[in-house]
């Protein structure tokens, strides 16, 4: 009887009570403590900027053997930091090196403004002659790229998280399939419908289970709030997640997303109402471990009491390998004394995000605390890919526009954390996932707001991650 009330019990979403919409047309948010004041989206014009990069150029650097001597094992993967401009990029010999056997003696990367070929294989020879192959990653820390999406300029977030400077390292998260446990996505946006995960043993629409994971015609993901195979977003806030997250970029249409490319796995266990079971969320997390998502974003949260199910499901996805990125919760609270879950369990794969605003407040309503939450990132008047059509959750929260709308909260402040694992973990695939927790955790932008609030006292920065 215990076990069945827990189980009921309603999981709810992270948005805050006071989406921008209304503090835009209406009163206005009540002010943070110390530094707040009325959240407003024309707060973008005053977050830092980068100046604009000038014209780049090719740049000749020295030949790195930073993984190890030339005569290094074959194979071995080596990094080579390239600086100071764009693609192409020559590596030229230090002395004691022996010759590049790529063609003549310098190694070339080809030119490219992203999406660099980010390893290739060379031969080297040492000082004796030997020919060893040396695979080399690729680190080119150019000059900063803003992507043509006609909406970039509202999201400030991104901005301020440095991304325009990391992404000329790299832009793409192909490489990490991205699991967004929410309220489904509309997979025909267009500004998402190509950067989605497709089962890749999975034929759709034959009635039958082809991989044997366990659930028949899971193209894009599953429904585990009703029990289909279609997780199209009956609500607003998954496809909210999701692009900014993800949303196709630099396609001169609409929003940019932490990741340019990448594979959305839609687990979708929030109905239209935004609520959700215990044991619904289970099958999601372990849904997406079986099917090797790496990194999931879970904008949800809100329960009181430990549920040892939940948790359980959780370290399954630890003993994978795989993150957990959660949002801290809503309530402005200390959740190291008055917890919520699951953003407070302990698990190691856990990243437990807060809110920030764009002037690098604390955000009035995100949760925090030393222990439970790790870092913030931007949730306030966040602009994001929206449903192209009018769902049940829109109507029943007043939203009529579709496409592309703002939102605030602590899940809008989670996803710029999962894509900047996904963007790092796609640059490093051999990285563990304590690796990438440790890359996002230990380069944030420690700020006076943030100090003794949360774990890092910091706001995310994706460019110092990697
Ligand atoms: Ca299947
Ligand atoms: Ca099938
Ligand atoms: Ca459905
Ligand atoms: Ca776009």
């Amino acid at each position: 009887m215990r076990f069945l009330k827990i189980d009921q019990f309603s999981a709810y979403l992270l948005c805050a009570l006071c989406a921008s919409l209304f503090c835009l047309t209406l009163t206005g948010c009540p002010a943070a403590g110390g530094g707040g004041g009325t959240i407003t989206i024309s707060s973008v014009s005053s977050s830092p900027q980068d100046p604009t990069p000038g014209i780049p150029s090719a740049s000749t650097v020295p030949l790195l053997l930073t993984g190890g001597a030339p005569s290094a094992i074959p194979g071995q993967t080596l990094d080579f930091e390239a600086s100071g401009g764009q693609a192409p990029y020559t590596f030229s010999m230090v002395s004691g090196v022996g010759s590049i056997n790529a063609s003549t003696g310098d190694y070339t990367v080809p030119a490219g403004t992203v999406g660099l070929p980010r390893t290739d294989s060379i031969k080297v020879e040492d000082a004796s002659g030997n020919t060893v192959s040396l695979s080399i990653r690729i680190h080119a820390n150019g000059a900063a790229i803003d992507p043509n999406d006609t909406l970039y300029a509202s999201e400030w977030g991104l901005a301020t998280i440095k991304a325009r400077d990391a992404w000329s390292t790299s832009a793409d998260c192909n490489d990490i399939v991205i699991g967004v446990i929410d309220t489904g996505v509309d997979y025909t946006h267009s500004d998402l419908k190509n950067n989605l995960w497709k089962n890749p043993l999975e034929i759709s629409q034959n009635g039958s289970d082809d991989d044997s994971n366990g659930y028949s015609d899971d193209l894009y993901g599953w429904d585990f709030a009703n029990d289909d195979n279609d997780p199209f977003d009956d609500h607003y806030h998954g496809t909210h997640v999701a692009g900014t997250i993800g949303a196709v970029s630099n396609n001169s249409s609409g929003i940019s997303g932490a990741c340019w490319r990448s594979k959305l796995m839609i687990l979708k266990f929030l109905d239209s109402s935004g609520s959700g079971t215990i044991s619904d969320a289970i099958r999601a997390i372990d849904y997406a471990t079986a099917n090797g998502a790496k990194v999931t974003n879970n904008s949800w949260g809100g329960l009181t009491s430990a549920v040892q199910a939940l948790q359980d499901a959780i370290t399954r996805a630890q003993n994978a390998g795989d993150l957990f990125v959660v949002a801290a919760g809503n309530s402005g609270v200390n959740i190291d004394s008055i917890p919520e879950y699951p953003a407070a369990y302990n698990n190691a794969n856990i990243i437990s995000v807060g809110a920030s605003t764009s002037t690098d407040g604390l955000a009035y309503y995100s949760n925090y605390g030393t222990s439970n939450v790790d870092l913030v990132a931007p949730g306030s008047s966040i602009y994001s890919t929206f449903p192209t059509v009018s769902t049940t959750g829109m109507r029943n929260a007043g939203f009529s526009t579709k496409n592309y709308n703002w939102l605030s909260g602590t899940s809008m402040a989670a996803p710029h954390v999962t894509g900047a694992a996904a963007l790092v973990w796609s640059d490093d695939p051999s990285l563990t996932s304590a690796q990438v927790k440790s890359a996002l955790l230990d380069n944030v932008d420690t700020k006076a707001a943030f100090t003794n609030k949360v774990l890092t006292d910091g706001r995310l920065n994706i460019d110092n991650a990697y």
